[in-house]
């Protein structure tokens, strides 16, 4: 079995090694979803990853759900992720775009025209967002029309090619964490009667054929998908995680697709469960493609879970938000910096592009 430093072939991109960085929301782009002029050297400063994976980004206006997030889909949102991605390519490092829609993980005053939010059933989430006036509940949502999906499935489309035309190495479908995508995956909040909700198989539906779109623009190498079958962040459940997640994968699986990306543990909970850990072994048997885990791993736990075999890839998220060279420290078992939780979201440079190297 390799080890975590070892390099790693992802379809014709051959990754430095194992340590990869996960998707962190650090909402600091403008109110217009253009990222901040301090996101070229924060993501940079992170280019020793094995592979980036940039914070969600929203493919569509009605697919923002926090103020300050950033965007693909409009012309300077492009421009800026231009910048980045050339920044972090000069610094030798590789990067995907995370490809997001909330769903019903939103609030009317972040929408255009203060619409309400969409998801696959018209059931409220027992959870918070951020908007100008600090935290609030997130609205009631409307369930989406057949047009609607199809409207959303073309902006999954031209995020994409957006993405491409960025200069992205690829993207990564978010899948996971209660946002639109799992809204459709999990029993909790689809009550759907038509073909994208009911068994298992119909709700995989909008997963599969978003990935279809995004197929359009990428070659199935060059896309990840990451889900969180046993994450309850955003108000989730399932009446069957393991039913629900064995089909995906296993639909899945027909796309040749670079990567699974694999949220075990939530952000703020207090660590793994055993179940987490065995639906996702048994995931990991049924997937053909890399493996990623992420959610609780330090250093030598992600070499173990590399060299047992569990995984291809370990994502750090906090720990590489506070170390940007964080594949040479875990190698060289250097200490760390700790993360700061309230420079997490918003501001500026301060908790950002702050946190040193080891010199
Ligand atoms: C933290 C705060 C806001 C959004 C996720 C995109 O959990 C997020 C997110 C995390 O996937």
């Amino acid at each position: 079995m390799p080890n975590l430093f070892e390099s790693v072939q992802l379809g014709s991109l051959v990754l430095a090694n194992r340590v990869f960085m996960a998707p962190l929301t650090r909402t600091r782009a403008d109110a217009d979803g253009v990222p901040s002029e301090f996101a070229a050297t924060y993501y940079s400063q992170r280019a020793s990853a094995g592979l980036i994976v940039t914070e969600a980004t929203q493919i569509s206006p009605m697919g923002k759900g926090y103020l300050n997030t950033p965007g693909i889909h409009s012309h300077e949102q492009v421009r800026a992720w231009k910048q980045i991605v050339e920044s972090v390519h000069k610094s030798g490092g590789r990067i995907f775009l995370q490809l997001w829609h909330v769903g019903r993980i939103s609030h009317s005053s972040l929408l255009p025209n203060n619409v309400q939010p969409v998801a696959p059933s018209a059931i409220r989430a027992n959870a918070h967002t951020h908007i100008a006036t600090g935290a609030a509940q997130v609205s009631e949502p409307v369930a989406l029309t057949a047009s609607g999906i199809k409207e959303t499935l073309a902006d999954y489309q031209r995020a994409a090619a957006n993405a491409k035309e960025a200069g992205f190495d690829g993207v990564e479908i978010h899948a996971a964490n209660g946002y639109l995508i799992d809204q459709f995956l999990r029993t909790g909040t689809n009550q759907r009667t038509d073909k994208y909700g009911g068994v298992a198989a119909n709700r995989v539906r909008f997963l599969t054929e978003a990935v279809e779109q995004v197929l359009e623009a990428w070659d199935s190498k060059q896309i990840g998908v990451r889900i969180s079958p046993t994450v309850d962040f955003n108000d989730m459940s399932d009446d069957n995680p393991r039913d629900t997640f064995s089909v995906a994968v296993a639909r899945l699986n027909g796309y040749g697709l670079g990567y699974l990306h694999v949220v075990e543990q939530a952000q703020d909970s207090k660590g793994s469960s055993e179940e987490d850990l065995a639906l996702s072994a048994y995931l990991r048997t049924l997937w053909k493609g890399l493996y990623v885990v992420n959610g609780g791993y330090d250093g030598p736990k992600g070499e173990k879970a590399i060299r047992s075999g569990h995984a291809d890839a370990v994502a750090y998220g906090r720990a590489f938000l506070a170390n940007p060279d964080l594949p040479r420290r875990l190698q060289l078992s250097a200490a760390l910096n700790e993360p700061d939780p309230t420079t997490f979201y918003g501001g500026d440079a301060a908790g950002y592009t702050s946190y040193p190297a080891l010199s």
